[in-house]
């Protein structure tokens, strides 16, 4: 409702401003346009929310409403990174939050985003289940005058086809675990076996290319082989699984995350290989969970790269800028680092100790 009102005075407004200023596509973002009368009826511009500040919208009256597609329900990082959008896109802090689980199936979270377009939403954020395939529906966002916010994941597609997005930096994230190995290995042999996440995924593609950079400065490395354990517990152990039946030289496990470590722990533990500081294979894992840096602290995972969860305050500043009219960045990157077992110094990761635990926000 809000949004319909607010688009027809708004065209009135802005019809002069748009035709002086030539294409849309490079006006402000649309809602910024579509924002201008806060409330249903436009308010005299005296009683305009001064621009300087971009207040809650929950300040304001004014209930915003957020889509949110979630990739899905596959690990302990992706449960924190729900409650932390739900927390923060909450009924008292002024928002409506449309949150689905898309249970890792890409056409569904096409479908969703198309159920949002149709809902008239304010907002919505997608984290992308796979990078390819987004262009036809962002445009149709756009057509709709719904700003999109690409949140956690990346898509491939033309970034003016959305209006900001935000995460790690997968490809730093793979260049970091393989660093660390270097550092660790001090020149030893490495005969690697990688865990990816799901098939697609940005986080799997970076996090294998920065790896593999790594691997490429280091001759004496091979990696006998690299499967997706779909970012599950299950898929973790499956793999490892067929791993052990077709290997039996390697010494370095890369989970690209904490999940599929605890499958990869489970299928190692079966076949009495041993693994962590006092075993035979360093395991690297990603996300840093908090079960995944408790594994970190007693040693059984020996690096854990960390990517934060906590990325819906980023989401909430955009959309908080977008309401008070104001420019966002197309990009900001969730800062992360890289953990290492009790004991271990580097340059490249923080050692883990009880307090650094106990520190953690997840
Ligand atoms: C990373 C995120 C990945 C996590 C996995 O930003 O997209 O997806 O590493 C999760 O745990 O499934
Ligand atoms: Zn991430």
């Amino acid at each position: 409702m809000k949004k319909k009102i607010a688009l027809l005075l708004v065209a009135a407004m802005t019809v002069s401003s748009l035709v002086a200023c030539g294409g849309a596509a490079e006006e402000a973002p649309a809602a910024a346009t579509e924002e201008a009368p806060a409330e249903e009826e436009a308010a005299p511009a005296e009683e305009e929310a001064p621009a300087e500040e971009a207040e809650a919208p929950a300040a304001s009256g004014d209930v915003v409403t957020v889509g949110f597609a979630q990739v899905g329900h596959e690990s302990d990082w992706r449960a924190a990174n729900t409650k932390n959008y739900q927390d923060t896109f909450s009924a008292e802090n002024g928002y409506e939050l449309s949150f689905v689980d898309c249970d890792n199936d890409h056409a569904v979270q096409i479908e969703t985003v198309r159920g949002f377009i149709e809902q008239e939403l304010d907002y919505i954020c997608i984290a992308p289940i796979q990078s390819a395939g987004w262009d036809t529906v962002l445009q149709e966002a756009q057509d709709a005058g719904i700003p999109v916010l690409i949140v956690d994941r990346a898509v491939d597609a033309d970034p003016s086809l959305y209006t900001t997005a935000l995460g790690c930096d997968m490809i730093a994230e793979g260049e970091a675990a393989g660093n660390w190995l270097a550092e660790y290995l001090n020149g030893e042999d490495a005969n690697i076996l990688v865990i990816e996440g799901s098939v697609g995924a940005s986080a799997t593609l970076g996090r294998t290319e920065g790896f593999n950079n790594i691997v490429a400065q280091n001759s004496n490395w091979t990696v006998l082989d690299s499967q997706s354990g779909d970012f599950t517990q299950a898929g973790g152990q499956e793999v490892m699984e067929s791993f052990i039946k077709s290997y039996s030289d390697f010494n370095v496990v890369v989970c690209q995350n904490d999940n599929e470590a605890y499958g990869a722990m489970d299928a190692m533990d079966a076949a009495g290989i041993t693994y962590g500081v006092d075993g035979d294979v360093i395991i690297i894992s990603f996300d840093a969970t908090h079960d995944g840096l408790q594994y970190t602290l007693d040693g059984k995972i020996t690096c854990n790269v960390e990517c934060n969860p906590l990325q819906a305050g980023f989401a909430e500043e955009v959309i908080k800028k977008l309401e008070a009219g104001e420019e966002v960045d197309a990009w900001t990157l969730v800062e992360d680092e890289a953990f290492v077992a009790a004991g271990i110094e580097s340059a490249y990761a923080v050692t883990m100790t009880q307090e650094v635990l106990d520190g953690r926000a997840y």
